[in-house]
């Protein structure tokens, strides 16, 4: 039965923001609602940083850069390059018109506002009428525990290029913080026609979010259909450190470990390829369908898809 009402979706990282992307364009924006993952956020130089709140934002107003997955397109440097002349720390690349929306952002912040009404108001800004939620308005901080000791999420993932081997992730004020009400509504609300995890690393972008109070819970028990996109492809990652941080957890690299991380929480599970025993009794319903996103009909496909496997 195709049920009406509204989708939401939780992305973080790059690939979530491909689906995001795909997804707003294939359902009007008053039915789409996005969470993302604030884990990875960071104060830099003074700015308030929301790598994964931009790659969506960026995306939707399509001004994402395809190449790098962050920061904007047609992006220039000049701001780098005055500061590595003063000897600043250039080993997080700002662009020029991505610098802007740090500025504004911080701005914001610092005049009181919220993440949510700050996020808002960059995407109405950018033309981008989908609602972007942060997961919460208070700080959430993954940290990542490595063989060179903690390091904090950007210094592990851009200084260190993911190098370090890690050995445990900690999700630092998560305990404390306080859900966006979208998720915690999640338990009870009859108007969601799905909620959609997007190819984005169940460790590192979404367990963030599941570890906010009462998230998981409001999850498992979600009246409507959970679809998850499992991020792996041809059995690795498309982009970043998802395999290699499986095989550091001890994790088999398969769309297994992936569904019996979201155990109890997803009805169906969008893969590549199947797997042999991946459908498991009690697990999430397997769809086999093509799962890369080079391409913007790439994305919508995808979106379809998740749309009708939740129908
Ligand atoms: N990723 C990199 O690999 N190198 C960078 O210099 C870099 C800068 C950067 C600036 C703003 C921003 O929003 C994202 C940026 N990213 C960079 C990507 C970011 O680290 C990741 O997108 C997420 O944190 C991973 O989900």
């Amino acid at each position: 039965m195709r049920r009406t009402g509204r989708v939401l979706a939780i992305s973080g990282g790059v690939g979530g923001a491909k689906l995001a992307l795909g997804l707003a364009r294939v359902l009007p924006p008053e039915a789409l609602d996005i969470v993302v993952n604030t884990g990875d956020d960071f104060r830099h130089l003074g700015l308030a940083i929301s790598p994964d709140l931009d790659s969506v934002l960026y995306a939707l107003a399509g001004l994402a850069d395809g190449e790098r997955g962050w920061g904007r397109a047609g992006e220039t440097w000049q701001f780098m390059a005055a500061l590595r002349a003063l000897g600043g720390e250039d080993w997080f690349a700002l662009g020029d018109l991505d610098l802007a929306t740090h500025v504004e952002r911080t701005r914001r912040l610092a005049a009181g506002e919220t993440l949510t009404q700050a996020t808002a108001a960059l995407a109405q800004a950018l033309g981008v009428q989908v609602r972007l939620l942060p997961m919460s308005d208070d700080p959430v901080a993954t940290v990542v525990d490595t063989d060179e000791g903690r390091l904090a999420f950007q210094h592990y993932f851009v200084r260190r290029r993911c190098e370090p081997r890690l050995t445990g992730l900690h999700f630092e004020g998560a305990q404390h913080a306080r859900p966006a009400p979208e998720l915690l509504a999640l338990g009870q609300d009859a108007s969601l026609r799905a909620v959609v995890l997007c190819p984005s690393n169940p460790w590192l972008s979404v367990d963030p979010l599941l570890a906010l109070p009462g998230v998981r819970a409001a999850l498992a028990a979600c009246p409507a259909p959970v679809v998850a996109v499992s991020p792996l492809v041809a059995g690795k990652a498309v982009k970043g450190p998802t395999a290699k941080l499986m095989a550091e957890l001890g994790l088999q690299v398969s769309h297994r470990s992936i569904a019996q991380h979201y155990a109890g929480l997803v009805d169906v599970l969008l893969v590549d390829a199947d797997e042999p025993g991946l459908a498991m009794p009690g697990g999430p319903r397997i769809v086999v369908v093509p799962t890369l996103m080079n391409t913007l009909d790439d994305r919508e496909r995808l979106a379809q898809a998740v749309l009708e496997a939740a129908s």
